[in-house]
């Protein structure tokens, strides 16, 4: 098998791929493994499109229970999703890959700098999407050059049933929190898909090995699973911060603590990242700015700045009132009396997301009686009816305390 590889290595061009072409299933599988980790990819591994029947029960009970929220496009076409012969009926193998995102520094320790914004690892450097889309068709174009076949290449966006694929291919398996997990990279790793027309020999499936464990459950800051591998998203603050496009209901504002995009608690706490590695890949590495950014500076953003900031980043997608949003409740739970200017400042601003966020930020920050000779001016300006509640609500509680 990896003679056949060894035997072609030297060969270039149409020479090689007309050698490759002769190649068994078996030494054209080894070949594209070889062909992903000079990519980047650090694991693939091959499914059948039939192999995740469990997961298609399991989505729908996600769905029937509205776990997913306002991810409608998440509960758009469910047979798609829930089976890859619904989103491409002539697919024959699944193709999955992972790339390794491990950090040099726990995401855990930045929680307690009340000051500093905490983006999650994922999105600390450029846009994986970017990266792996670009990847996976040079890798799917070679595999096209090389055997004829038809491809079609997804990552994270399409209705793709990623973690169970990854499972089925031996990559991992889905822990307690859901993600899957790896033997050899712990929890980070980026998931991809080539779908394919080829015959490829499929990877035995990776077996659970969570055991007892359940420090993920235990760690969530707001109790968002009602079972082990169960997730309601609602509850999750990578959705409260990301998805979510409203004002974040009260009951979880606290919870989120320096939280300003994702959050990876449970990810972190898993013990088989004891055998996780840095990536290697620079372009997700992350960028001095966003480590540890400080919530007064990122309060200033105005729509200009923001983009400049966030150029080819995630965060970029949420724009600035969103992401505005969610440092206002940061600096409402930083205890740091001096960031209320920026609170104040915001309380006048054009978007009412931001104004409500600063509302309930300055609610946190400031004395009652300051508080209270700020709504009686604010308050009789405000045209916005959710912005209003939020002065009301903050006003009572406020109200009720002093
Ligand atoms: C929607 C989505 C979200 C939503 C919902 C997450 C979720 N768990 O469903 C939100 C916004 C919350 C989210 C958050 C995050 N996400 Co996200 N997300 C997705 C997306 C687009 C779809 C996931 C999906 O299908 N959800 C639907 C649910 C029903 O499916 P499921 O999670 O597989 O649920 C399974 C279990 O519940 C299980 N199950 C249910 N009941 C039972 C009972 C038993 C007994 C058993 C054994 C199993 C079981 O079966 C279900 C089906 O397999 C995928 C990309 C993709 N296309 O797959 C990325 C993806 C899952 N996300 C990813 C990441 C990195 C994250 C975050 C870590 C980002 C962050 N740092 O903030 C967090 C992690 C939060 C968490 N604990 O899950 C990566 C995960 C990589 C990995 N190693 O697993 C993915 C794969 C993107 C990618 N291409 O790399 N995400
Ligand atoms: S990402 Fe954070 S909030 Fe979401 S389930 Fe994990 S620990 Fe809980
Ligand atoms: S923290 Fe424990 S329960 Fe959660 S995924 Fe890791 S091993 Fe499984």
């Amino acid at each position: 098998m990896a003679g056949g590889r060894a035997g072609v290595a030297h060969l270039r061009g149409p020479r090689l791929l007309n050698a490759l072409s002769k190649l068994s299933a078996a030494d054209l599988k080894d070949a594209l493994a070889s062909e992903a980790r000079a990519l980047g990819f650090d694991c693939v591994g091959v499914t059948s499109p039939d192999a995740i029947a469990d997961a298609a029960g399991h989505f729908r009970a996600f769905l029937d229970s509205g776990a997913h929220g306002e991810m409608d496009w998440l509960a758009a076409n469910p047979e798609r999703r829930a089976d890859p012969r619904g989103l491409w009926p002539a697919v024959r193998s699944v193709i999955m890959l992972g790339l390794n995102y491990g950090s040099d520094e726990s995401p855990l320790t930045i929680l307690e700098s009340r000051g500093l914004g905490a983006i999650s690892v994922y999105a600390q450097g450029d846009d994986y999407h970017d990266l792996i889309k670009k990847r996976l068709k040079t890798l799917a174009r070679w595999l096209v050059a090389t055997s004829g076949c038809e491809v079609k290449v997804f990552v994270d966006t399409a209705a793709v049933m990623e973690k169970p694929l990854a499972q089925a291919a031996g990559l991992g398996w889905q822990g307690k929190h859901t993600n899957l997990v790896s033997r050899e990279f712990g929890s980070w790793l980026f998931l991809g898909a080539i779908f394919t027309t080829l015959d490829l020999p499929r990877d035995a499936a990776d077996a659970d090995h969570c055991g007892s464990c359940q420090a993920c459950l235990d760690i969530c800051p707001t109790s968002a699973f009602p079972a082990p591998y169960k997730l309601d998203a609602r509850r999750c603050i990578s959705y409260l911060t990301i998805e979510s496009k409203g004002p974040i209901p009260h009951e979880f504002r606290k919870a989120i603590g320096n939280r300003i995009y994702g959050c990876d608690d449970c990810l972190a706490v898993c013990p088989w990242n004891k055998f996780a590695q840095e990536g290697r890949e620079a372009k997700l590495a992350a960028r001095e700015d966003l480590r540890a950014a400080s919530l007064a500076e990122l309060a200033r953003l105005d729509d200009a700045t923001f983009r400049a900031q966030f150029t080819k980043s995630p965060v970029k997608r949420i724009g600035r009132d969103r992401f505005v949003r969610n440092v206002l409740i940061a600096i409402g739970n930083s205890g740091d009396g001096t960031l209320a200017c920026e609170a104040k400042r915001l309380v006048t601003d054009d978007s009412p997301l931001v104004r409500g966020a600063a509302v309930w930020a300055l609610s946190q920050l400031l004395e009652p009686k300051e508080f209270s000779e700020l709504a009686a001016t604010a308050m009789s300006a405000e045209r916005d009816e959710t912005v209003g509640a939020e002065w009301r609500a903050a006003g009572s509680v406020r109200g009720a305390a002093s």
